[in-house]
């Protein structure tokens, strides 16, 4: 799998899951441009010790591979899918119409637009075919949003969501008592 080749070499913290392990949550970008986006959803995934694959599927440039991929996604064990496209970006909202999957869309910023273009194409879902979008370039918070929709029916990601969200806090309550000194 070139991509992911591609990952592992540019950057070892995130390799994806390994073959034996079954895959729970999918994360495709429309070009390989979107990676330095998308890699921190990959980070952060990894940091919660949840299985994903990552790919790349393109709505425009490769439509039949898409159609495929969110045909089959619930098929393979997929149960979230989260998706990253700049400028006109059809991604999410193609891959909601296909799959029964929640679907997780995240605007990646382009060189032009600042990623308006990218939240507009992806936020403005006709009614009935939802996508939960994240914001501008926020790859984190769908790989976040992710685990906590894992977490509704796996509890060990319940109590790690939990757990993160103490560490957080606490580390804002230390920069408070600090700056109270
Ligand atoms: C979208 O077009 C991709 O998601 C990317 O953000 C944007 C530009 O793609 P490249 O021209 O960089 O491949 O489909």
């Amino acid at each position: 799998n070139p991509i992911l080749k591609m990952i592992d070499e540019s950057d070892s913290s995130i390799t994806t899951t390994r073959s034996n392990i079954q895959p729970l949550v999918g994360i495709i970008m429309g070009s390989d441009s979107d990676l330095p986006t998308m890699k921190l959803c990959a980070e952060i995934l990894k940091s919660f010790d949840v299985p994903f694959e990552l790919s790349i599927v393109s709505a425009h440039r490769t439509p039949m591979r898409m159609v495929q991929y969110a045909k089959t996604a619930h098929v393979r064990g997929l149960k979230v899918i989260i998706a990253g496209a700049g400028g006109a970006a059809h991604l999410p909202g193609m891959v909601a119409a296909l799959t029964p999957l929640p679907v997780i869309g995240v605007p990646v910023k382009g060189k032009t637009l600042d990623g308006v273009d990218s939240l507009y194409s992806i936020v403005q879902m006709p009614r009935g075919v939802p996508v939960a979008t994240v914001a501008i370039n926020n790859s984190t918070n769908a790989g976040l949003l992710a685990v906590r929709q894992l977490g509704a029916f796996i509890p060990n990601y319940l109590q790690k969501m939990q757990e993160f969200m103490e560490r957080q806090e606490n580390e804002v309550l230390t920069k408070v008592e600090k700056l109270d000194k």
